[in-house]
């Protein structure tokens, strides 16, 4: 009997595939018992990018897999709500070490107040965000001062931007650098150019990438597949999880006065608003509104903030 701790590279629902990272060699496994996560009510226990503790008999193989004993603490973990408005919710990946949320200018056309959403997520839940701004090729001319407003906004709010074109090739160099030694998750809308632009940090990647996206565009599949693939063959220098769009990549319990905490430029302001709480729109003395004034927090991220202040009315 071998005893061992791996990562979860896929999850395929009932049965899921292990491997002892860094190196890529995945072998199957399977559940022993009920395997539950302390204080978790998830659906899905067990997560692509999860630490557990395995065994088995002889070389694992699906008619023999190892078994899960035990899922390791997570770091973090990003959810997916159940596409019926049940509490149920979906972990989708776990001990991420960054999130690159794609946009891009045209096509489809970027929408700030989702991505805003998609980033207090990933605040939430503890994530690091990188925004990637995709097929530049496309508009590098004529869209040329849209891209410098967009950088400057995120940027000044603390992440990281990175222009790519899969096209061209642009950027694609520097994303693969940010990529190297991590555990790296790619989200965003769909068509945006996740899977292409896997593909083109490592060529030699499984091009059914595309299809896990289509089969849950097409809302058939309840259970989605989540699968993490090696950069750079079997001794990789990262990993990436291509996730199938963002429905339903939601917030949970999220209180009206804890919204600008996930908003890094104004929670940093805020230490100076007159009243605590403040909800920084009508109370004198706001630092943030200040600071909004002063140009130091973008009107683009503030009016995020105040939609997502006004959507949180309305589910009360
Ligand atoms: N011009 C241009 N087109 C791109 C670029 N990247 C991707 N595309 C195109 O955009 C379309 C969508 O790309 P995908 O990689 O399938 O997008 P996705 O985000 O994986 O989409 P879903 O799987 O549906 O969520 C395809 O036609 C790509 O060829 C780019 O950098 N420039
Ligand atoms: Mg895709
Ligand atoms: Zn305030």
């Amino acid at each position: 009997m071998k005893e061992g701790i791996a990562t979860v590279v896929k999850n395929a629902g009932s049965h899921y595939l292990l491997s002892e990272l860094p190196l890529w060699r995945p072998f199957p496994a399977v559940l022993k018992g009920k395997v539950r996560l302390s204080g978790s009510e998830s659906t899905n226990p067990v997560a692509v990018g999860d630490r557990v503790r395995f065994s088995f008999g002889e070389e694992p193989t699906v008619r023999d897999p190892a078994r899960i004993s035990e899922i390791l603490d997570r770091k973090n973990h990003l959810i997916r709500r159940s596409a019926n408005l049940s509490r149920a919710s979906h972990v989708i990946a776990a001990n991420i070490d960054m999130a690159y949320i794609i946009v891009s200018l045209y096509f489809p056309r970027i929408k700030t107040p989702l991505l805003d959403r998609i980033l207090v997520t990933c605040e939430v839940y503890g994530v690091p965000a990188t925004v990637v701004l995709n097929k530049v090729d496309l508009y590098r001319d004529e869209g040329a001062g849209e891209i410098a407003a967009i950088r400057s906004i995120y940027e000044g709010a603390g992440y990281p931007v990175i222009e790519t074109s899969t096209v061209t090739g642009e950027g694609i160099d520097v994303l693969r650098e940010s990529c190297r030694g991590k555990v790296n998750l790619f989200s965003g809308e769909s068509g945006v150019g996740k899977s292409s632009v896997i593909k083109a940090l490592d060529p030699s990647l499984d091009p059914k990438i595309g299809k896990i996206s289509l089969a849950h565009l097409q809302g058939k599949h309840t259970t989605s597949l989540y699968e993490m693939y090696p950069l750079g063959g079997a001794e990789p220098f990262g990993y990436v999880i291509d996730t199938p769009g963002i429905r339903g990549f939601g917030l949970v319990h999220l209180e009206k006065e804890e919204i600008a905490l996930y908003f890094p430029e104004m929670l940093k302001a805020s230490k100076d608003c007159r009243f605590t709480p403040c909800t920084h729109t009508h109370e004198p003395g706001c630092a943030v509104k200040q600071a909004l004034d002063d140009g130091l927090i973008s009107p683009e991220r503030y009016n995020s903030y105040l939609g997502m202040l006004e959507e949180d009315r309305k589910f009360r």
